[in-house]
């Protein structure tokens, strides 16, 4: 069916306006090709944003993992699902095909039903990045438990907050993990977690590392045994569209994580959909994205979309720096990676190391390169064009959030003329607006404003768990009849988007609305600069005055630290204007960042405000450590 894969750019065009003039016309006849349903919709969607009430779907029937094995079986049991890469480059790559992923699904599934587990139940997953964590969400979803997969790498706090904020019974995890050099005790963790954690009967552990742990009576359980005596086949349990299939938690910007409720059939239509659209699949690709499945983006990017197309889809344990800085590439080189999709935090630690990295190993089979999770420097995104994708390549700067479930605005690879920094079209269905600051809509092209959807699409979460109120209020509240994503935006003259970044990182200087993001553009420009962040501190003349917090390429930089400042705020002069020159600029050894690799401006702007009494929960972020340098060598 042409709409299903996007060639050209007219031909987008007509795609999207087909979808914007019906959408429910448009998903009905996406979902009634691709999909297998045990029964079809009564209605494709009714909607209320002031409920705010969303419904895709309503009435059909399903099992996503149906779509996303059984009915793979037939023509494609023996091509590979999951290929499996560790984090020891030793250790042999493992390739599950489909036939012998949807055995291990069914045992698991098993398992879990064995161990009281059923349709509606939450299941709690903390496991590192190997394929049974993938199974996992499989084996929940087979029989219609939803399931809430927590980072492996947040702390026994973070998972006791989740585990209890939606009363999961039984908590799947594993002895340990590997990350490049370091081997993490991630039992000890949830042992202490569990302690604050009432309701969990059981944990089923997974032994990854072999390390010692402590099995508590009653309630921990090797995972093998269990499998080793289960059978290889299961019925899947048939849920209705609008049932859950998952809860994520999403950090806001105060209080507590946000349990983000997607639903079954809609989701699946959406991530299905933009997978193959954005990426351009192709049955023959090998498909990479290194995210952690304990993101969104690898919920919906390295799980769903990919396995309901019959994909190859690659699961990295380890870290791009293990045993060296080529890591990245060389598995690039190994599985002939045709899409390879990753996060421009990534792109800038690699592109402060040796090119000779890059260039020792044979980028030849990538079609597509993918980004996300923040705003791209230009910097950051010429590096990516030019050393990996060798200006062959196109880069999707693919805009969305754990909310939306899936792809929003990127562009289609062949199809949509790329420009830096922009993620350029909204998908079909998508239907982005901006607003101004009195709520209203900003029309025509070359504006700016806070980005908003008019309309809602198939993956929308439902709600957050337990608190539909806060959904409404976080979500729906600030453009009545729309939803609000929190990031700011811009729409250049052809209509191409630009996200600038959350709005609360928006700094009004002297009356000038400034975003941070094409600050650090210019910043990062220069030679010497491996990353920078910028936040607005109060100033009494200025309102508000810039601070920029910049992170050097080479360790231990001897240069004269006051010509740096000077050709910083020249580079910005030169590109922005004399407006955002910065005041005061601080080099920094790192950046606080979120485990999912995004710089925490709320610390930095802290900080430049003198106010760190409070500095909120910095348990969380990938790096601790640096928040207490940076406040020592404050120039605040
Ligand atoms: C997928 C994901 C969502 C927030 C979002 C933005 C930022 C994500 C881009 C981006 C600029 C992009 N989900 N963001 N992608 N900003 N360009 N291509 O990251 O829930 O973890 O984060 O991330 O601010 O609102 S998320």
């Amino acid at each position: 069916m042409s709409n299903y894969h996007i060639k050209h750019l007219e031909e987008y065009w007509q795609v999207y306006r087909k979808s914007v003039r019906n959408p429910a016309v448009f998903w009905e006849e996406i979902a009634e090709e691709h999909f297998l349903w045990r029964k079809k919709w009564d209605e494709v969607l009714s909607w209320d944003f002031s409920k705010p009430e969303i419904k895709w779907f309503a009435g059909a029937k399903l099992n996503i993992t149906e779509n996303c094995l059984d009915r793979h079986l037939a023509t494609r049991a023996d091509k590979t699902a999951i290929l499996f890469e560790p984090n020891d480059p030793k250790e042999e790559a493992q390739h599950i095909t489909y036939q012998e992923l949807h055995a291990r699904v069914c045992r698991f599934a098993n398992v879990l039903a064995d161990q009281g587990v059923g349709k509606g139940d939450r299941v709690c997953i903390y496991l590192p990045m190997v394929p049974k964590l993938a199974v996992s969400l499989l084996a929940c979803a087979r029989l219609g438990a939803v399931h809430s997969v927590v980072f492996a790498g947040f702390s026994a706090t973070a998972l006791a907050t989740r585990i209890n904020d939606c009363n999961c019974k039984l908590v799947i995890c594993s002895d340990g993990s590997y990350r490049g050099k370091k081997t993490i005790d991630l039992k000890t963790i949830v042992d202490e977690a569990l302690e604050q954690c009432p309701g969990v009967e059981t944990s089923l552990v997974v032994k990854r590392t072999g390390g010692a742990v402590v099995m508590k009576d009653g309630r921990d359980k090797w995972l093998q045994p269990l499998l080793d005596k289960a059978a290889t086949t299961r019925a899947a349990t048939i849920v209705d569209a609008e049932d859950p299939l998952f809860i994520l938690y999403t950090s806001g910007s105060t209080g507590k994580p946000k349990g983000m409720v997607h639903t079954t059939g809609g989701y699946m239509v959406y991530t299905a959909y933009t997978f193959k659209n954005a990426f351009q699949y192709r049955e023959e690709d090998v498909y990479w994205c290194t995210a952690d499945i304990g993101w969104i983006t690898g919920h919906s990017y390295i799980v769903y979309g990919p396995l309901t197309n019959g994909a190859t889809t690659v699961m990295f344990e380890g870290v791009p720096s293990y045993p060296d800085y080529g890591r990245f590439w060389e598995i690039v080189e190994k599985h002939k990676i045709t899409q390879f999709y990753t996060a421009p935090t990534a792109i800038r630690a690699l592109a402060k190391e040796n090119l000779d990295f890059v260039e020792n190993h044979d980028l030849s089979s990538l079609k597509v390169l993918g980004t996300v999770g923040e705003p791209i420097n230009e910097e950051a995104w010429h590096w990516y064009n030019d050393h990996v994708g060798k200006k062959k390549s196109p880069i999707i700067d693919t805009w969305w959030q754990t909310e939306t479930g899936g792809i929003m605005i990127s562009p289609i690879p062949y199809s949509t003329p790329t420009i830096p920094t922009f993620a350029t079209l909204p998908m079909p269905g998508i239907q982005p607006v901006l607003m101004d600051e009195n709520g209203k809509e900003i029309e025509g092209n070359s504006v700016e404003g806070r980005l908003a959807i008019k309309f809602p699409w198939p993956s929308i979460a439902r709600t957050i768990y337990g608190n539909h109120e806060r959904y409404r209020d976080t979500y729906f509240s600030a453009y009545p009849g729309n939803y609000f994503t929190g990031d700011g935006a811009l729409r250049d003259a052809v209509g191409y988007y630009r996200i600038t970044g959350r709005v609360d990182d928006v700094i009004i200087v002297s009356g000038h609305n400034l975003g941070t993001a094409p600050i650090e553009d210019a910043i990062n420009e220069h030679p010497a600069v491996a990353e920078s962040a910028i936040v607005g501190f109060p100033h009494d003349i200025k309102g508000n005055a810039l601070y920029g917090y910049v992170t050097l390429k080479e360790t231990g930089e001897t240069r004269n630290h006051d010509n740096l400042r000077k050709e910083i705020n020249q580079l910005i002069t030169d590109r922005i204007g004399p407006i955002a020159k910065l005041d005061k600029i601080q080099f920094t050894e790192g950046l606080p960042k979120t485990r999912s690799g995004k710089i925490m401006r709320r610390i930095l702007r802290k900080i430049a405000g003198k106010d760190t009494s409070n500095l909120g929960d910095i348990s969380t972020l990938l790096n601790p450590e640096v928040v207490q340098d940076i406040m020592d060598k404050s120039l605040a």
